[in-house]
């Protein structure tokens, strides 16, 4: 094993050509046995092995800055960098992390998990560099579907004219997680097709059966030819076209899985001066038969059987895919409603809604921003709208559900996919904040329905509402919860009214969406102990069920609130500025997750870590209760 020996890039470097092949066929294997075990991001991690190796073959890494953007196509580059025993560890608790963390690896340069921030960082690393009057090569890796965000162009606009030196590599696989959109991938994929990419193709292979006379080792190869490698990449450039006005030196498009192209052109390309860009073009999946066919269903792939990809575990119902048939029950009775998503049609349960509604239907790209300001729009036209984004990437358009939906008391819909705790994908993906970035709102409901039955009435309240925005969250995956009817008409909540669920007399625990489920549970085992738990189910966060929570506080002298959001401004925050401000003082304590980014990790283990499993719940009441009646 090749693999074996490669401790950190400058083993790397000491490789052959023929070696390096044999090397990329290793970590193949290593990344899809890994991710069969362990889920993870197979498609994209496939598609950039020779990319990495070849970046980091080129590059003084860690001197020269590898910034790869949202991360989770670097396997390959965390198995180059000292990372390949850890490996089997890929995204378990207290393993290495599924996206970039700069604490990790000094290799990896900038953390990510959110995507299009690579521009802007290495525009920032490489100002830095200049101020300091340092040295080194900044390098952003880049995919199209990236190339759809607004952040990226507006790193692009600035680069050139600041006359930084720094080098993009477009990682071009034509798709985004499900197929890219928008006029800009389009741009590239003409690159592609049209006379350049053959003719730059014919003389790539030119120029490299010129480098393979003689035998010579790749690296010598490089080195020697590389005036005249500039001269023919050069030839490459497509002349005047988007990256050119924008100042940047375009070259490409490369084949990204053939060495022979691939580093000669970083070679060149890296000794480049002034902003510039390698267009390089892989295949998603690469390597692996069912996840080049299907590179949509491999992008993030849970635990499959090596052999075939069949799942290991059949999915239960899901809260996304209960919110694609209620969205299109919906659509079917108002012709008004319309569905939004930025770049995940799948991943927030719309590709239905797209095959059935395709005028109803608009996917932005990865913009987040310009999809809920778009909402407004068509909210001010008198459609419906419902934007589908995961509780993550509403973050980016905070200012947006403020400024232009909110503020203008438009009827917009959120609709807040893997809200609380995500597993693990970790930090950069937990929906832990949205109950407190969103409860800051003036004018917006807040509901987090606890089964996929009140996800379906959540949204008809949502949509029902008229004055203002509604956003409901909702975890990954589903409740659990038996017996649900999915088929009944789904009904309106009264808004800003709970219910009770249980009945009990010596407190009160008051839950926020799945979390009431943990509650329930959690008074189950109390009741056993002899402790007789009352369970509410808020339903909405916004605006509180006042009612609810005075009934508790008269008849109860201690309260819990669970929830899955950050203890900062979330639910039971919420519940404990209302008691303040009606200057009740009986002891309401918040079960939250933390004021800190939360770690990768199965959901079970960091609902067992932070104290909102069913048994860390009821740990924390007993303990209470029978410290109060000592
Ligand atoms: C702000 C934001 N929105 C959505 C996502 C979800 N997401 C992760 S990767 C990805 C597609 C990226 O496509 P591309 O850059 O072409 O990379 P590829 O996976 O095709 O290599 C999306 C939409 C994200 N990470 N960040």
């Amino acid at each position: 094993m090749i693999l074996e020996k490669i401790k950190n890039p400058t083993d790397l470097r000491k490789l052959n050509l023929e070696q390096l092949r044999v090397l990329a066929k290793e970590i193949r294997q290593k990344i899809i046995t890994v991710v069969s075990e362990n889920g993870g991001h197979l498609a994209s991690s496939l598609g950039t092995v020779e990319l990495s190796i070849a970046l980091h073959y080129i590059l003084n890494t860690p001197k020269d800055k590898l910034i790869w953007d949202v991360g989770h196509q670097a396997y390959a580059h965390k198995i180059l960098t000292g990372r390949a025993e850890k490996f089997e560890t890929l995204r378990r608790a207290g393993g290495i992390s599924g996206f970039l963390k700069r604490h990790e690896s000094e290799y990896d340069t900038f953390g990510a998990g959110h995507a299009s921030t690579s521009l802007a960082a290495a525009l920032g690393i490489a100002n830095a560099r200049d101020l300091k009057k340092e040295n080194f090569k900044v390098v952003a890796v880049i995919g199209d579907g990236s190339m759809t965000c607004g952040l990226v162009y507006e790193a692009l606009n600035t680069a050139a004219i600041m006359g930084t030196g720094f080098m993009i590599v477009l990682n071009d696989n034509e798709m985004s997680i499900a197929q890219n959109v928008g006029a800009i991938p389009k741009m590239f994929n003409r690159f592609i097709t049209d006379k350049w990419y053959n003719y730059s193709k014919r003389r790539i292979e030119e120029m490299v059966n010129r480098l393979q006379v003689g035998q010579l080792k790749i690296g010598k190869e490089i080195v020697k030819f590389s005036h005249r490698v500039e001269g023919v990449v050069k030839g490459l450039i497509v002349p005047g076209l988007f990256f050119e006005e924008l100042g940047f030196r375009y070259v490409g498009p490369i084949n990204g899985h053939d060495f022979n192209a691939l580093l000669p052109a970083l070679k060149t390309v890296a000794e480049f001066k002034g902003p510039r860009i390698l267009h390089v073009v892989t295949k998603k999946g690469k390597g692996c038969v069912f996840a080049e066919k299907n590179p949509e269903k491999y992008h993030s792939a849970a635990p499959f059987i090596i052999e075939t990809g069949a799942p290991k575990k059949s999915a239960n119902l899901s809260f996304t895919q209960t919110f694609g048939n209620a969205i299109m029950e919906q659509a079917e009775k108002d012709d008004r409603i319309v569905a939004i998503t930025a770049a995940m049609p799948g991943g927030t349960g719309l590709s239905e809604f797209a095959k059935k509604f395709p005028q109803r239907f608009f996917d932005f790209g990865i913009a987040e921003s310009a999809a809920v300001v778009a909402a407004a729009g068509m909210a001010c036209e008198g459609l419906k709208p419902v934007v589908a984004i995961y509780s993550t990437f509403m973050q980016r358009s905070f200012d947006m559900v403020i400024h232009d939906v909110a503020l203008q008391n438009l009827p917009v819909v959120f609709a807040l996919d893997r809200a609380g705790i995500v597993g693990e994908d970790g930090p950069t993906h937990h929906g832990n904040f949205d109950l407190s970035y969103m409860r800051m709102i003036p004018g917006i409901i807040i509901m987090a329905p606890r089964s996929e039955e009140d996800l379906r009435d959540a949204l008809a309240t949502a949509l029902s509402y008229q004055k203002g925005p509604a956003a409901f969250r909702y975890p990954r995956g589903g409740s659990g919860l038996p017996n649900l009817n999915l088929t009944r008409p789904a009904v309106p909540f009264p808004i800003g009214k709970g219910v009770w669920l249980r009945e009990g007399n010596d407190a009160a625990i008051i839950g926020a969406g799945v979390m009431t489920n943990h509650a329930l549970e959690a008074a189950e085992i109390l009741e056993r102990e002899g402790f007789h738990l009352a369970v509410a189910d808020a339903r909405f966060i916004k605006p509180l069920d006042e009612e609810l929570i005075l009934d508790a506080a008269k008849r109860f002298r201690r309260i819990w609130t669970v929830e899955d959001n950050a203890i900062t401004g979330g639910f039971g925050s919420a519940v404990n500025d209302f008691l303040a401000s009606r200057k009740i003082t009986n002891f309401c304590s918040v079960l939250a997750l933390p004021d800190a980014f939360i770690e990768h990790g199965s959901p079970a283990y960091l609902y067992d870590k932070y104290g909102l499993s069913s048994e860390k719940i009821a740990d924390s009441i007993r303990r209470a209760l029978k410290e109060s009646a000592a």
